[in-house]
């Protein structure tokens, strides 16, 4: 990867803002690989940014002083490490401030699925969404006041506010959608700096929720889950199937949604086949 100090669009209206990101993106790329993989990465602290840059794989087990060193720019770091835990896991940059790097859009996800594949306890899904909750401070907020939470303006869902809600954003032209009745499996993961994240579906109940997303922690039948900062949830929900219907999957800290944190989910009979799969698991 190759990290980026660039001009960002973080709204559905167009609205850039000065942000340090991972290839140019919020969040970064997705990575996917299946446990027991060697990860064999390289970071690029590409020559035209002023800051130093880092990368800190929470699938890793590693040294900080090392692999997860910061480096100037100009500067590569490669390193390796084998994917031992299943699961979704963030991945961040852990340079000096490590909140205002976050907090300019320096996350992502690792998804590692588990070597053992699908089970009755871990069924495989017929969509899968991954959803990256962030912060978004106002333009120009020093790292300080990041740090305490002062400037702070709103929240981000893949790198927008209110990115796949055109019910609270007339801009917004995308949401989730699935076909009535179908499995949607959603990896959500939490990059805010400070808070919790309360994810709930409303109009529909988490059908079953794996902690880290690592199958062997299940839980069934949940309405509302704290997702801590720099964790990650998988989550499905089952549609009902004799009729379209639609759910708004949000984080009920109304600070949270009501500043961006809402996801309208479609379940229709005409849903785009291809949204939920393949490259279209992180919608852009
Ligand atoms: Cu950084």
């Amino acid at each position: 990867m190759t990290v980026k100090e660039v001009d960002v669009v973080v709204d559905n209206a167009g609205t850039k803002q000065a942000m340090w990101t991972y290839n140019g993106t919020i969040p970064g790329p997705l990575v996917r690989v299946k446990q027991g993989d060697v990860v064999d990465f390289t970071l690029l602290n590409h020559a035209d940014n002023e800051q130093s840059h880092s990368m800190d794989f929470h699938a890793a087990r590693a040294d900080v002083l090392d692999e997860f060193e910061s480096i100037k720019p100009g500067q590569t770091k490669q390193f390796t490490f084998k994917a031992e835990y299943p699961g979704v896991f963030i991945y961040h940059c852990g340079s000096d401030s490590m909140a205002e790097h976050i907090a300019r859009g320096m996350y992502g996800v690792i998804i590692v699925d588990p070597a053992e594949g699908y089970s009755e306890n871990f069924p495989k899904a017929d969509r899968e969404y991954v959803l990256v909750q962030g912060d978004l401070f106002a333009p120009g907020t020093s790292a300080d006041d990041m740090k305490m939470g002062n400037g702070w303006k709103g929240a981000l869902v893949n790198g927008r506010q209110f990115h796949y809600d055109p019910v609270h954003d007339p801009n917004a032209s995308q949401t989730l959608e699935s076909r009535p009745g179908e499995r949607v499996r959603i990896h959500f993961v939490n990059a805010m700096i400070n808070e919790a994240a309360a994810f709930h579906p409303i109009a529909g109940i988490w059908e079953q929720v794996w902690d880290n997303g690592n199958p062997k922690n299940v839980a069934w039948g949940l309405q509302t889950v704290e997702v801590p900062p720099a964790h990650g949830l998988t989550l499905d929900i089952v549609s009902p199937a004799d009729r379209p219907t639609n759910n708004a999957l949000v984080d009920h800290r109304m600070k949270h949604a009501l500043n961006g944190a809402i996801s309208v989910l479609m379940n229709h009979a005409d849903a785009d086949p291809k949204k939920g799969r393949g490259d279209q698991q992180l919608l852009r």
